[in-house]
């Protein structure tokens, strides 16, 4: 589903009603669990059918729990993302990081960028994604003097992942070992 469209979530609001079974008085509770900027607060807000809960496109800007009362006597809990506090395997260092599952001041964007597209290469040879050099270059990304602007062009290059500038590149998938 897409958590940005309402009419997409309608499958969670008819699980969480079948969660109940015949249950009709009462509150029922649910909680929303993932990482950090996976669209927990899109879902929410797709659910309720207005923005009541803060979205962004990084890290950590659902700072509280927060309760929201939806139909049919059911309270919903926004939660802010949650991470192992050591991420111990370097490949998923890098793909938490391009998610933006990670606040930027914990990862060299420049390694991160470097690192997707290596990977990338190995999976699709003949990718037409650029590399950060290629991607600097297109976008302009110059410093006085000529040189390529590389610390800037890394955040975009990871920013223009994230919006499917690059389309749709699935990191993992469930049974993939690394997932683990
Ligand atoms: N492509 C796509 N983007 C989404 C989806 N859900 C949320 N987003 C975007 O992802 C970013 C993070 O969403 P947010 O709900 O704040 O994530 P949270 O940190 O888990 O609460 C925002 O820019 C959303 O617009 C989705 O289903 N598809
Ligand atoms: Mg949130």
């Amino acid at each position: 589903m897409d958590g940005r469209n309402q009419r997409s979530v309608v499958q969670i609001a008819a699980a969480i009603g079948r969660s109940r079974g015949e249950k009709t008085t009462g509150v029922a509770r649910a909680m929303i669990v993932g990482i950090p900027n996976s669209g927990k607060s899109s879902i929410v807000n797709a659910l309720l059918r207005r923005a009541a809960a803060k979205t962004e496109a990084r890290a950590g800007v659902t700072k509280h729990l927060q309760w929201f009362r939806l139909e049919g006597n059911v309270e919903l809990m926004d939660t802010p993302g949650i991470l192992p506090t050591r991420i111990p395997s370097a490949g998923a260092q890098w793909k938490l990081a391009i998610c933006g599952a990670v606040p930027h001041e914990r990862y060299d964007a420049q390694e991160v960028a470097a690192a997707f597209h290596r990977w990338l290469l190995v999976r699709t040879p003949r990718s037409k994604v650029p590399d950060l050099h290629a991607f600097a270059t297109a976008r302009g990304f110059v410093r006085r003097g000529g040189e390529l602007d590389y610390h800037n062009a890394a955040h975009s290059y990871i920013r223009a992942f994230n919006e499917g500038a690059f389309g749709r590149i699935s990191l993992e998938a469930p049974d993939d070992t690394e997932a683990a």
